[in-house]
Formats: structure tokens, sequence, C-alpha cells
């Protein structure tokens, strides 16, 4: 799979694409992860990319040239075709299901903005789904763009072992996980439940069904609604 950020702060993505899962993954070339300054394509000489809202107002506004222009620039290279998403407040907001939508696509670009916002024409023009990863606001779409990839990326085949995968399929079934536990068997007083030492697998499958449900009653019952 192939991933294209468009971002004004390509620095901030580069410890995290080569971090942990991530990181393993692009090393081992299940992702190519390709950071892009839309500022290069600016057209003047203090290599602008914001000017101030026409109508007035507060703040300053991304202009389209150098976002298109930079689309357009990896369209000539072999992305024509490719999904674009703009992270945005204003977007759909971003689920385990989407997240998987996602990981079965070839190329995939990424647009981050900042300031106050950006050009109406921009929506029009690039064709962009936009995503939204929560209701809050944050000074720049990269910490969003970050969220995305990192969902993404371990669902990408190969990308996880077979164990991390029970993780994902609870969450996509509706519910969330079950408790764990791990050594030692006692830790200030606390016992790890004795079912998880019975080496009754049977038994130990239902009591972590049960957890399962439980938990996700008390905390998100707006997901039990759904399944
Ligand atoms: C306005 C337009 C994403 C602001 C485009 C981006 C929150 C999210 C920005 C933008 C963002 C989110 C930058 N803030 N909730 N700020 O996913 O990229």
């Amino acid at each position: 799979m192939r991933i294209d950020v468009l971002t004004l702060f390509p620095e901030v993505f580069a410890p995290f694409l080569s971090t942990s899962i991530v990181g393993r993954a692009v090393e081992r070339g299940l992702v190519c992860i390709r950071c892009v300054n839309f500022r290069d394509f600016a057209h003047d000489a203090h290599r602008s990319v914001d000017d101030k809202p026409y109508g007035g107002g507060p703040g300053m506004v991304l202009m389209c040239p150098p976002i298109v222009e930079a689309l357009e620039s990896l369209d000539a290279d072999g992305g024509e075709g490719s999904l674009r998403i703009l992270l945005t407040p204003q977007g759909e907001r971003l689920s385990q299901a989407m997240v998987g939508e996602f990981a079965k696509l070839a190329r995939i670009v990424l647009i981050c903005g900042h300031y106050e916002g950006f050009d109406e024409r921009i929506r029009t023009v690039t064709g962009a789904r936009e995503v939204s990863i929560g209701d809050y606001v944050l000074s720049g779409g990269e910490p969003a763009a970050m969220v995305l990839i990192d969902a993404v990326v371990r669902l990408v085949p190969g990308v996880l072992g077979d164990q991390q995968s029970v993780v994902e399929e609870s969450f996509a079934a509706g519910t969330l996980e079950y408790p764990q536990y791990t050594r030692p068997r006692e830790f200030r007083g606390l016992q790890v439940p004795d079912v998880l030492l019975s080496g009754d697998h049977g038994r130990i499958a239902a009591w972590r069904r049960e957890q399962s449900v439980d938990r996700t009653r008390r905390r998100r019952p707006d997901l039990l609604g759904e399944a």
C-alpha cells in the first residue's frame, strides 16, 4: 500500500514513521509512506500557502494552488485514482469500518490543513473525502493523519501477527476487549482471576466473552445497539 501525505510539517512524521508497528511495516516494504510539503508548490518568493480571507475576518486561509498542484504532481507520478482524504473537524467520523475500507486500497492521499481553514474550492476541486478523528479542533491535521495511518497500516496484510487480529475482530464485532493479565500472579494484593489459571480453554473463552459483553454494556452501550 502507498500513502502520500500533503503537509506543511513533514518533519513531525519522521519519528512516527520509523517507530513501532508502522516503522516495521515501512521497513519491511508492506507500506510506502511519503510526505509532500505543499509549500514546495507555492507561487511566490515568500513561498506563501495562505492568505487573508475575502470578506474580512480573523486568521488566514489555505489557498488553492499549492494543494491542488501538489495533488496533481502525485497524479502524474502514478497516483491517479487514489482516494483523497482531507482531515477536518467537519468530516465524517473515522470508524474501524472506514479504516478497514481504506486498508483495502492500493493508494491513498492524506491532506493536512492548518490555520483557520482552507479555501472552499479545495473541497470542490480535489473531490476529497472529508474525515474527522473526533469532535475537537487541532491546530493542524497532522495528528489526525497519524491516527488514520496507524489504524490503517495495522490492517495491511502481513503487518500484524495472528494474536493481534483477534483484538481487531473484537472491536469490529462491536464489543470491547476483555480484561487481560500477565505475571506476577499477585500484585499488591490483587489476584489474577482463577479461571485464567484453570487451563480449561472452554471456561476461559466463555469468561472472556462474558467480560467483553459486560464491559461493553457498561462503557459503550451504543456499540451493542449497532451490533
Ligand atoms: C480546518 C480545516 C482535523 C482545520 C482543515 C484537523 C481537527 C481534526 C484543520 C484542517 C484539524 C479532526 C486542522 N482539527 N477532528 N485541524 O479530525 O486540517
